[in-house]
């Protein structure tokens, strides 16, 4: 199936194609997981929409193909693209910059190069596959260039971009050499969605320091040379899950049973603690490393009653920071496990590796507490996740403020990981809650993620697209 797609209404915009290629000659791709792909399949599908993103895989050639109703264009990278774009730019500059620096982020100009030459390959892509007056919305920090790019070549089109992680404050942001052209580059859109409120000040803020532009209430002027001026808005709309996923999986009878199974594979501990993270320095593993084994050092916790089980799977291994990371957290696992496991309990349970969701699921269902201990953090899932599957209304989640969700997730026990006093209590005190509190809490945190999960996300953003394109268009 290689026929080029006709111009579509709708154009997804993302780093990754939904899809990941298989080894099977018959059925050559398979959907990727995640919340992302779900919520924006049925929206691509219903409007005959195409999707433009890199199949993962460097240095080859894939034609457009038609995918489940959707029409993929694939964007072709080079080994050294992957290396000096996503390697690079993306992950080594933009991501440590745009989490506070928590690791130094590395300025390199043919990173800079490289970033601005394959966002000019998917801008094209984009050109090419949108219909005459169409919406493309262009996702996260990888293509911050594409909505200008795209303007430039097409501005009959209605534009939007979400950023899926944080946006930092001007004093950090005004780092980056490259800092205006970046700004100009997110500006192209009419809509810039953010996860917090916070994230969408500090974006406006940082037009108006650098640029110079007018901005109130999430409104930005943006003055066009010999034309009327243009409005773009800049907005917080948090992204959520497929909660009816989660939902589904919590009740069924084979997730259920294996829970069971998982609580005592581990010897039947009165509590389990969890960790599900994408091996990542913002995520706060260490931190919560640190606090668990202080608690067992400390006697407050006891090996033969508590474990924790750490998922922390893997992710851009060829990253130095990455790879250090690993290093460090493998080495503090072993040291807490060699001192304080007994024959039959161990500390803590690491598991580098990726799971199939059920297993995720299950995981959700035998931990008693759920440590989120981010040190920035978008969204994160993980948090949204771990509720919708407590159809039990028990367990309790333990979330850093410094989590876009903790906006959100008010009945959450709120921590700063970098306090290891107080994110010890917390753990203590999540520990010893009592089922009627738990449940409590529990009720009010599924309500709030049942009532806004990832389609109303989506809906919304689009319906703001649409009202802002016919603003500015009367305007
Ligand atoms: C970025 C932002 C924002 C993890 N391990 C396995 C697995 N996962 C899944 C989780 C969750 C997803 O990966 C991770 O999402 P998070 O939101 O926690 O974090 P990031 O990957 O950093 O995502 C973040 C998000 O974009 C969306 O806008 O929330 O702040 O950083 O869904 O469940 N899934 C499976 N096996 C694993 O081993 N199946």
């Amino acid at each position: 199936m290689s026929d080029t797609p006709a111009a579509a209404q709708f154009v997804i915009v993302s780093n990754r194609l939904p899809v990941d290629r298989t080894d099977d000659d018959d059925a050559p791709w398979r959907r990727s997981p995640g919340g992302l792909v779900a919520a924006l399949e049925p929206v691509v599908q219903a409007s005959g929409g195409a999707w433009v993103g890199w199949p993962g895989q460097a240095d080859i050639d894939v034609a457009p193909f038609v995918f489940d109703e959707m029409a993929l264009v694939p964007v072709r990278l080079s080994a050294d693209d992957v290396e000096l774009y996503y390697e690079g730019f993306s992950n080594d500059t933009i991501w440590p910059l745009y989490h506070d620096v928590i690791s130094p982020p590395a300025y390199h100009r043919e990173w800079w190069d490289a970033y601005v030459q394959v966002n000019t390959a998917f801008a094209e892509a984009a050109a090419s596959a949108a219909a005459d007056g169409a919406t493309v919305w262009v996702h996260d920090y990888q293509l911050q260039l594409v909505p200008r790019l795209l303007r430039e070549r097409r501005p009959d089109l209605t534009i939007g971009y979400f950023h899926h992680i944080p946006f930092p404050a001007y004093g950090i942001y005004s780092q980056l050499p490259w800092r205006r052209q970046v700004l100009e580059g997110l500006l192209g859109a009419d809509v810039i969605g953010f996860q917090r409120v916070q994230d969408a000040g500090n974006f406006a803020g940082a037009v108006r320091r650098q640029l110079g532009f007018e901005t109130k209430a999430g409104s930005i002027r943006i003055p066009v040379e010999g034309a009327a001026e243009r409005v773009a808005v800049s907005k917080a709309y948090p992204i959520s899950i497929d909660v009816g996923v989660y939902d589904d999986l919590a009740r069924r009878p084979d997730v259920i049973a294996r829970a069971q199974e998982i609580r005592e594979s581990l010897g039947s501990p009165k509590t389990i603690l969890l960790g599900v993270d994408r091996l990542d320095y913002t995520k706060g593993i260490t931190h919560r490393l640190k606090a668990y084994g202080e608690l067992l050092a400390d006697h407050r916790l006891d090996v033969e009653d508590v474990t924790l089980v750490q998922v922390a799977s893997p992710s851009r291994e060829r990253v130095a920071a990455y790879m250090q990371l690993r290093d460090e957290i493998e080495l503090s696992v072993g040291r807490i496990n060699g001192d304080r496991d007994t024959v039959g309990h161990s500390a803590i349970r690491y598991l580098h590796h990726a799971y199939p969701r059920e297993e995720m699921v299950a995981l959700y269902l035998a931990a008693d507490v759920m440590l989120v201990t981010a040190l920035r953090d978008g969204m994160n899932l993980v948090a949204k996740e771990y509720i919708a599957s407590r159809v039990d209304d028990r367990g309790v989640l333990v979330l850093s403020e410094f989590a876009g969700a903790a906006d959100e997730l008010t009945q959450a026990v709120k921590v700063n990981p970098h306090d290891i006093e107080g994110l010890k209590d917390a753990i203590v005190g999540a520990i010893e809650m009592t089922p009627r509190e738990q449940t409590r809490r529990m009720r009010a945190l599924r309500r709030r993620v049942r009532d806004h999960d990832v389609a109303d996300w989506s809906r919304e953003f689009l319906a703001d697209l649409a009202a802002a394109h016919a603003d500015s268009a009367d305007g």
